[in-house]
C-alpha cells in the first residue's frame, strides 16, 4: 500500500547512475507514505540483463547499498532508451526482509520484475497453479506470483505483447493492486495498471505537447491490429492521437509528490487502465469495455506544490487518514469477507480456531487506542463466542501480575506493533503457555513475530501521531473474528446475517458520516475556548466516549473525559452546569431509554449537551439545539460511526487552538519505552 515509481526515458540519454538517482529521489517522495523496505531494478551495462537492489529499512539505506554496488564506469555512460522501477514496501504478506522486498522476479533470469502495491487475494490459488507447472516460490509476498504469472504466460503464449502478457495476468488477479512491470525480454517498454491502490503517469517533452487527451484502447495490440479494431468508437480516433513522442520521459508513481519536480503534466489511471509504453508511444487500455467510459485519458496540468501533493487536499495527515476511513475498513476486509456467500475466512489464524474455541477465556490486551478498540468489541465477542473476554491495559495488566493459564487466548492489539508495554505483556503470557495473537498493522513487527498467529488490519500506514484509521480498521478486524468463531452456531445465524449485512454497507455510511464535517467544524467553534469536554454514552457507544476523549486530549489539550452514562450519577453529574460542555451519545438500542434517563438527569441540571442520534430521531434530537445525525447501522458496529465525529471535533478543536495535529506535543507515534 505504499510507493511505486518507475522512469522511463525514450530518446533522452541518461546514465544508468542518472537514472537510479532519479529512482531513489522518487523515492524519497514517496516516504512520507510510510514503508519499511526499498527497492530499485536497472538493465544491467549491457542491457541484457536486469540487476537489483533491495534493502531493508529506509531510502537512505537503499542509496548507501546503490552507491557501494554501482561503481562501474560503465554505469556512467549515457543509454539513450531505459526503463527502471523502484519500490517502497508496506508489507501485508510476509515480513519485512530482503528477500520480500520489490521488485519481485519471474525466474532466476530476472525475465520479468514487477513492483505492487495492494493485496493479490487470490494469491493462493495462482501459486497452487503455478507451483503444478513447476514454479518455485523465494518470497512469502502476494506479489511474487504475479511475476511469475507473467513469466508463465509469456512462455505458453510467445506471440503475445509485453501489455498483453500484463492484461492477461490481471485479468485472473483478485484484490486490489498497482504495478508497474520491466522485462528483458521487452527492453525499453514498461507496463503498469491499477485496480483500487493509486497511480499515475507523468510526461516531460522537450515542446509542449501536441494532445491534451491519451485514447483509450481495447482488445489486441495496437501494433499488430488495424485501428477499427483498437478503438472502441469510430468517432474517437480523429479528436484524441496517440502520444508519439520523438524524445520523451515518462514516470509512473503512485502520486504527483514523486514527479512534480520532473513535470506537471500527469494522467491519473482509472481502475482497470492499463499503461503501455512502446517505442516511446503510450498507450492506455482497458481490460473490460463499458458503455459509460471515457474516449480517452485527460492529461492534467498539476498546479500543487509538493507538500499539498502528499497530503491530498488536506491540511493534515490526520485528517487525510479520517477521510480514508471508508477504503481502509474496505482493506480490512478485502479478500476475507465473501458477502455473496457469507463466509469469512482470517488466514492469519484459520488453523487456530479449534484450538481457540475450545479456550477458558479472551484477553484483550492494548494501550490507548488500541485497547479502546477492545473495549469497543468486548460486548460482541462475548456475544457470539460465548467466551468470557477480559480486556486488559497493557501497563495495568503487567502491574497486577495478572494470572494467565495455558488455555487462554490472548490477543495483542498494536497499530506500530512495537509499543512496549503490549509486547512485555505479549511475552509475559507467551512464557505462561497461553495462545498468542497479533492484531497489527505493521507486518514483520515485533508483536507479528513473537505472535502464534494473528490478523492484519491492512489500513495501510498511519502517519499522524493520533490514531484514527487504525481503531476502525482494529475495530473491524475483531468484529470479522467473532463471526468466525460463531460461523458453526446455528442459533447466531440471523444475528450473523444482520451483522455481514451491515459490514457491506458500512464505507458508504461512513461516507455519509464524513459529510458532517462542516457541521462539526461549528460546533468545534463553540468548544474550542473551554477548557473541558465530556462526553458521556453506554453500552456500545462507551468505547466511542473514551476513545473521543482520548483525542480531544492528545490533539488539544484540552481536557476531556468519557464517561460511561451508567456512572453519572455515581459522581460526574457534578460536574454538570450550564457552563459544562457535554457531549452525548444516544443511539435507538437496547440502552437507548438508559441513555435518556442520562440525558434527562443531565439537561434537568442545565446542561446543553450536543447530541450524536440516529438519522431521523426527532424526539432524541428534540432536547438539544446542536446535534449530529448518524446513519443507523447493526448496535455492534455503531461506535464505527459514532467515533468519526469524535475523531472530526478533535482535529477541528486542535486547528482552532493552533495545535500541531500531526504531531502533538509529548507523544510518539510508536511507544517502544514501559
Ligand atoms: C492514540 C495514540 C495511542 C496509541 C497507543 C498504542 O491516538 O496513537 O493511544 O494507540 O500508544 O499504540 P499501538 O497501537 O501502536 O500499540
Ligand atoms: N502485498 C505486497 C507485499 O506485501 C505489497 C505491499 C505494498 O503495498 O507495499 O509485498
Amino acid at each position: 500500500m505504499c510507493g511505486i515509481f518507475a522512469y522511463l526515458n525514450y530518446l533522452t540519454p541518461k546514465s544508468r547512475l542518472e537514472v537510479l538517482d532519479l529512482l531513489v529521489t522518487g523515492l524519497k517522495r514517496l516516504e512520507y507514505r510510510g514503508y519499511d523496505s526499498t527497492g530499485v531494478a536497472i538493465d544491467s551495462p549491457d542491457s541484457k540483463n536486469i540487476v537489483m537492489v533491495k534493502r531493508m529499512g529506509k531510502v537512505k539505506v537503499l542509496e548507501d547499498a546503490i552507491q557501494e554496488h554501482f561503481t562501474g564506469g560503465e554505469y556512467s555512460e549515457p543509454v539513450a532508451t531505459h526503463i527502471g522501477i523502484a519500490h517502497t514496501r508496506w508489507a501485508t504478506h510476509g515480513e519485512p526482509c530482503e528477500r520480500n522486498s520489490h521488485p519481485q522476479r519471474s525466474d532466476e533470469g530476472n525475465g520479468f520484475v514487477v513492483v505492487h502495491n495492494g493485496i493479490i487475494t487470490n494469491y493462493n490459488d495462482v501459486k497452487t497453479f503455478l507451483r503444478k507447472r513447476g514454479y518455485e516460490f523465494e518470497s512469502e509476498t502476494d506479489t511474487e506470483v504475479f511475476a511469475k504469472l507473467v513469466h508463465h504466460l509469456w512462455k505458453t503464449h510467445p506471440t503475445y505483447s509485453f501489455r498483453e502478457l500484463v492484461e492477461q495476468a490481471i485479468l485472473q488477479l483478485e484484490g486490489a493492486f498497482a504495478v508497474a512491470v520491466k522485462s528483458k525480454h521487452f527492453p525499453g517498454e514498461c507496463v503498469a495498471a491499477r485496480r483500487s491502490s493509486p497511480l499515475l503517469v507523468g510526461i516531460k517533452t522537450k515542446t509542449r505537447l501536441a494532445t491534451d487527451h491519451i485514447p483509450i484502447l481495447y482488445g489486441k495490440d495496437d501494433k499488430k491490429q488495424t485501428s477499427d479494431q483498437v478503438l472502441p468508437r469510430s468517432d474517437s480516433t480523429s479528436e484524441f492521437m496517440p502520444l508519439e513522442e520523438k524524445e520523451v520521459e515518462y514516470f509512473f508513481a503512485s502520486d504527483a509528490s514523486a514527479v512534480i519536480e520532473h513535470t506537471n503534466r500527469v494522467i491519473y489511471l482509472e481502475d482497470d487502465d492499463v499503461a503501455a509504453v512502446r517505442d516511446g508511444t503510450l498507450s492506455i487500455h482497458r481490460l473490460k469495455k463499458s458503455l459509460d467510459d471515457p474516449h480517452a485519458r485527460e492529461i492534467t496540468t498539476l498546479k500543487m506544490e509538493i507538500q499539498q501533493i502528499m497530503k491530498g487536499n488536506y491540511d493534515y495527515f490526520m485528517q487525510k487518514e479520517i477521510f480514508e476511513q471508508p477504503d481502509s475498513v474496505v482493506n480490512t476486509m478485502r479478500g476475507r469477507v465473501r458477502f455473496d456467500g457469507n463466509a469469512i475466512v482470517l488466514g492469519g489464524i484459520k488453523d487456530y480456531i479449534p484450538e481457540i474455541k475450545r479456550c477458558r477465556r479472551l484477553m484483550l490486551i492494548g494501550c490507548g487506542t488500541s485497547y479502546h478498540s477492545a473495549v469497543a468489541t468486548r460486548q460482541l465477542l462475548e456475544e457470539l463466542t460465548e467466551l468470557p473476554v477480559m480486556v486488559e491495559l497493557a501497563s495495568d495488566f503487567l502491574d497486577r501480575n495478572t494470572p494467565i493459564f495455558r488455555d487462554d487466548v490472548c490477543f495483542f492489539i498494536s497499530q506500530s506493533g512495537e509499543t512496549a508495554d503490549t509486547l512485555m505483556a505479549l511475552r509475559y503470557c507467551k512464557q505462561r503457555g497461553a495462545l498468542i495473537m497479533g492484531i497489527t498493522n505493521t507486518v514483520g513487527s515485533s508483536i507479528c513475530r513473537e505472535s502464534h498467529c494473528g490478523v492484519h488490519i491492512n489500513a495501510g500506514p498511519e502517519i499522524g501521531v493520533a490514531s484514527t484509521k487504525a481503531y476502525t480498521s482494529q475495530f473491524i478486524s475483531l468484529v470479522m473474528f467473532a463471526l468466525v468463531m460463531s460461523e458453526d452456531r446455528l442459533s447466531l445465524q440471523q444475528r450473523r446475517l444482520e451483522i455481514l449485512q451491515a459490514l457491506s454497507n458500512l464505507a458508504d455510511q461512513i461516507r455519509k458520516v464524513l459529510k458532517l464535517d462542516s457541521k462539526v467544524q461549528e460546533l468545534a467553534k463553540d468548544l474550542y475556548q473551554h477548557k473541558s469536554l465530556l462526553i458521556m454514552g453506554r453500552g456500545y457507544n462507551f468505547a466511542t466516549c473514551l476513545e473521543g476523549a482520548l483525542k480531544v486530549k492528545e490533539l488539544t489539550y484540552m481536557h476531556s473525559e468519557g464517561i460511561m452514562a451508567g456512572e453519572l450519577k455515581h459522581g460526574p453529574l457534578a460536574l454538570v452546569d450550564d457552563s459544562m460542555p457535554v457531549l452525548m451519545i444516544v443511539l435507538r438500542d437496547p440502552v437507548y431509554v438508559k441513555c435518556m434517563n442520562a440525558l434527562q438527569q443531565v439537561t434537568s441540571r442545565k446542561g446543553c449537551p450536543i447530541i450524536i442520534c440516529e438519522e431521523g430521531d426527532e424526539e432524541t434530537k428534540a432536547f438539544s439545539s446542536r446535534s449530529l445525525e448518524i446513519p443507523r447501522t447493526v448496535d455492534c458496529l455503531q461506535g464505527i460511526l459514532t467515533v468519526i465525529p469524535m475523531q472530526l471535533l478533535s482535529y477541528h478543536i486542535a486547528v482552532l487552538r493552533g495545535c500541531d495535529v500531526d504531531c502533538p506535543r509529548n507523544l510518539a507515534k510508536s511507544v517502544t519505552v514501559e
